[in-house]
């Protein structure tokens, strides 16, 4: 089928869009003066859009086409299960086999006694849950007073009002008075920007006990939970120091509170292992699942609670929350579909062995870039921070993000999805990439990071030139 020739001329397209479409995270008056990407199909790793440019999808989407684009399989589980039984609800007693199934591979999975899943349609939805089930747990055991949950600046949980402020996004905070009642924020430990002199251990454990301050400060009485990435994504792919996590789980285990992870991106393979938790050896009380759980095919989320947390909450009367499509059969059916095809196909072990390696190597050396400060990754998910003077960690003397703008263009422009935050470049990408298009995803990288550098010499910006 060829999608190219079956649509609208690309301007038509983009003056429709910009007349009628709202679109997230973007300005519409830059969209109306320059029109949005289209893309009309994908396959592997590669998207086209709707002038026949084909592009590398250094992103895998939002974060979440695991198992790369065009597998069939995932559609025919989509169609079956619309054949035969196409909507049914999960509340008020109720059940169908694809949530049953699902629920059960997925206590399969995760780590530990994380048996029991609460199903939603986002990761936002299911970090909304995630606030009332945790004061819903805690109101169960008594303790209806414990009702704050701790998060950390730079973290993104999601877009909804709770979500968003349980994310520590200050742009996002800045828009519709958020973030709502009950929820603190801690330090985020990003060493590289925040750490200054400190060695990276010191400045790990110092962000870390900055939990132990906040709930001294607050009261364990009052504290329900803290919730994490494992790993940030959104912001900017932050891998915290070594010492950090081993501090964080200490803690939580020293205080009356939950141990969220967000593993929305994490999730699924990303970091070489199912889950972030294992490759960071954290043991938290619940975890919120999205993205690659269906590899974005459809969309689905979940809260995962443990063994000790489902008793409670099962001994606790009705919990009233839901949404209408909680374990919508179609969802669950791709997703089982898209976890078999991760562990047949061996994905997880692909990236362990094989792409995470590969890519830590190629990614790394971009570091020798003179405009490149640092340049790390952790399984398939990778940064890098743009600076004018790398020894200094120094940052451009224009408006944060104006250089990793830039970048992102120049990127594009050569045929890579590379998505920038602030002046740090990050990727992303599907699963199943191989050793040599992470060589030409590595390779354009460093051209586009070429290309703004000569930019940023031109406009003065890059110090000692
Ligand atoms: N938690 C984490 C850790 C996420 O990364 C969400 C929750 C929310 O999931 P939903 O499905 O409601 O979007 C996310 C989503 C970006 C970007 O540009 C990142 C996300 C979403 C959109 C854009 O980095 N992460």
């Amino acid at each position: 089928m060829n999608m190219i020739a079956n649509h609208l001329p690309t301007a038509e397209l983009q003056a429709l869009d910009a007349a009628h479409h709202l679109h997230p995270f973007t300005a519409g008056d830059e969209l109306k003066a320059k029109g949005a990407r289209v893309i009309t199909q994908a396959r592997g790793i590669t998207l086209t859009d709707s002038d026949g440019k084909e592009m590398m999808d250094g992103m895998a989407g939002l974060w979440c086409v695991n198992i790369g684009y065009g597998r069939d399989e995932l559609a025919e589980a989509a169609a079956a299960q619309m054949k035969q039984l196409p909507y049914y609800n999960t509340f008020f007693q109720t059940t169908h086999v694809p949530a049953i199934s699902l629920a059960k591979q997925l206590a399969d999975l995760a780590p530990g006694t994380l048996n029991h899943t609460f199903f939603a349609s986002s990761g936002s939805e299911a970090n909304d849950t995630n606030i009332r089930l945790v004061r819903h747990y805690w109101a169960a055991q008594g303790k209806p007073e414990k009702q704050v949950i701790i998060s950390r600046g730079n973290s993104y949980h999601g877009s909804s009002m709770g979500s968003a402020s349980l994310g520590g996004m200050e742009p996002m905070h800045a828009q519709g008075g958020l973030p709502i009642a009950g929820i603190e924020h801690i330090g985020q430990p990003d060493w590289y920007g925040e750490g200054g002199d400190m060695d990276p251990d010191e400045f790990g454990l110092l962000r870390a006990r900055e939990l132990e301050h906040k709930i001294a400060e607050l009261g364990e009485d009052k504290v329900a939970a803290f919730i994490a990435e494992p790993i940030q994504g959104a912001g900017g792919v932050i891998i915290p120091p070594a010492s950090y996590w081993p501090e964080i789980q200490r803690i939580c285990d020293a205080h009356e509170i939950l141990l969220i992870a967000d593993e929305v991106i994490c999730g699924f393979g990303r970091t070489g292992n199912w889950f972030g938790i294992e490759t960071l050896d954290i043991r938290p009380d619940m975890m919120t699942i999205a993205k690659g759980v269906t590899s974005g095919y459809v969309p689905l989320g979940g809260s995962m609670v443990t063994d000790a947390v489902a008793e409670v909450l099962n001994g606790a009367g009705d919990f009233n929350h839901g949404y209408t499509y909680s374990g919508h059969p179609v969802s669950c059916a791709v997703a089982l579909e898209n976890l078999r095809i991760i562990a047949e196909e061996g994905l997880v072990a692909h990236v362990r062995d094989t792409a995470a390696p590969h890519l830590a190597k190629k990614w790394g050396a971009l570091a020798d870039h003179p405009m490149v400060g640092e340049a790390r990754s952790i399984g398939l998910m990778a940064s890098l921070a743009l600076s004018p003077d790398k020894t200094a960690r120094a940052v451009f003397d224009v408006p944060a993000g104006t250089v990793g703008l830039r970048c992102r263009e120049a990127s594009f422009d050569l045929g890579l999805v590379m998505r920038h935050v602030g002046d740090r470049m990050v990727i992303s990408p599907p699963l199943v990439i191989s050793e040599a298009e992470i060589d030409t995803l590595v390779e354009r990288a460093w051209q586009a990071i070429d290309r703004a550098y000569g930019w940023a010499r031109s406009e003065g910006l890059i110090k000692g030139d």
